[in-house]
């Protein structure tokens, strides 16, 4: 979900904050994934997963896994949807949230703060792979203008599947990697809609309300 509400988050209580974080970890990868839609090079992960209504009476569901190396985090959604769709093919084109496809929000300092600041960047990637990303500025709000270096690609796995691999720079991130000491905070999501009716929905690993809230965000931690 793309936050047009980002304007209003000071109307919202940052519940989330009061809960202890989800945790999952990202482990070392001894050879980098080749974001070839290949699961197998995933397997050396331990993934999460979440899950969300029903959408055109299709359960959704996500597998997300996680590994790192000294050049990037690596991140692949396994996801089951509704029938699939997507309209974006510009690059930080409106509405791309309402396609099918995936977003990640990552706090790297993990300050959990409700402002959204350069050290918080987001990307949503349609099944086109089409990419909208932006990043926290000063004042605390997103800036779409932001482009992110970060590799990815979209396997189509059936009407109802599809793989998204991603492989983002620590430099981007802006940590250096540490096994059992790096933690950063991050969340998860899937966008779908409709194609018959054009319904939207989302579910997200964190059950945000508000989304580029880090204050919400679950944490990650590198393990060797
Ligand atoms: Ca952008």
């Amino acid at each position: 979900m793309f936050p047009m509400l980002w304007v209003l988050p000071m109307l919202f209580a940052p519940a989330a904050a009061l809960e202890a974080p989800r945790r999952m970890q990202a482990q070392f990868a001894a050879q980098a994934p080749r974001l070839e839609g290949r699961l197998t090079e995933w397997q050396q992960a331990t993934p999460i997963a979440f899950s969300g209504r029903p959408l055109a009476g299709h359960p959704r569901h996500a597998t997300v896994y996680a590994l790192w190396d000294a050049a990037n985090l690596y991140l692949a959604f396994d996801v089951y949807s509704s029938p699939l769709q997507a309209q974006v093919r510009e690059h930080d084109g409106d509405r791309l949230w309402f396609d099918d496809g995936i977003e990640f929000l990552i706090d790297a300092h993990r300050d959990r703060g409700t402002a959204y600041l350069p050290d918080d960047f987001a990307y949503h990637i349609n099944i086109r792979n089409t990419v909208f990303d932006d990043r926290g500025t000063p004042q605390g709000q997103p800036d779409k203008a932001w482009n992110g270096v970060a590799r990815h690609s979209v396997h189509i796995l059936s009407d109802h599947r599809y793989l998204v691999e991603v492989a983002v720079p620590w430099a981007e991130i802006g940590l250096t990697p540490v096994a059992g000491t790096t933690r950063l905070g991050i969340d998860l999501c899937v966008n779908g809609s409709d194609p018959a009716t054009g319904a939207y929905d989302y579910f997200d690993w964190c059950h945000l309300q508000v989304f580029h809230d880090p204050s919400g965000f679950g944490e990650m931690e590198l393990v060797g």
